[in-house]
């Protein structure tokens, strides 16, 4: 079988059955534009540049919406892990680290949810994130590199990781976008992963 067989786009051909044709016996998945890693973390004591990257793990690498399903379906929840653990959905080969080469421009949308007040609420705002990920949402999609959520004593913190922090208006609309379809209420702050020179603030 060929490598992508299993990608292959219905076309009204009677070979393909999708999950939508018979939820048991498909046999054609749909396709993303990209492939995706999931990766998770928790280093279980104050995080330094060592401990942290020791342990971050690799998890799975999925380039259908029904993997992706089966994926998300099958990992712990987000308001299930552990104080201290984050997971990364970065596109597959980019590692969810400031020192990849696609991250190292780059910089984040983050906002940080107080977690008395977002717990119920938590898994849904990472489901819509992964999604409009996955599904491509955002304007200028090669300037998406990935998604963390963060778990935290007092709070999660969900951040979309983009490729460059320079350019003003392409980030502003990245992280409008994310605003509306992660549903999330409050203020995102953008910030680049190195220090600049600029006193550059961008809010939505
Ligand atoms: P964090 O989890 O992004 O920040 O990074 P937080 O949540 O404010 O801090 P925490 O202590 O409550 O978890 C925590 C620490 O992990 C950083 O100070 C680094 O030491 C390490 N770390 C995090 N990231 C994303 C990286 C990375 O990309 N590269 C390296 N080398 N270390 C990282």
């Amino acid at each position: 079988m060929a490598q992508n067989d299993h990608l292959a786009v219905p076309t009204g051909d009677s070979q393909y059955v999708t999950v939508f044709n018979d939820p048991v016996n498909f046999n054609a998945k749909h396709p993303l534009n990209n492939a995706w890693t999931l990766w998770f973390d928790n280093p279980g004591k104050k995080a330094n540049d060592k401990n942290w990257m020791q342990s971050l793990k690799e998890l799975i690498t999925f380039d259908t919406v029904e993997d992706f399903w089966g994926v998300y379906n099958n990992v712990v929840k987000t308001d299930q892990l552990a104080i201290g653990s984050n997971y990364h959905l970065f596109k597959q080969g980019v590692k969810p680290m400031w020192e990849d080469e696609a991250n190292a421009h780059g910089g984040k949308w983050s906002i940080q949810l107080p977690r008395n007040k977002t717990i119920a609420d938590i898994d849904r705002i990472w489901l819509y994130t992964m999604l409009a990920c996955i599904g491509e949402a955002f304007e200028s999609e090669s300037e998406i590199c990935g998604a963390v959520v963060s778990v935290r004593k007092a709070f999660f913190r969900i951040a979309l990781w983009t490729r460059s922090s320079d350019k003003e208006s392409v980030a502003m609309a990245i992280g409008r976008t994310l605003k509306q379809s992660a549903g999330l209420h409050g203020e995102l702050e953008f910030t680049p992963h190195h220090e600049t020179k600029t006193s550059q603030k961008w809010v939505v």
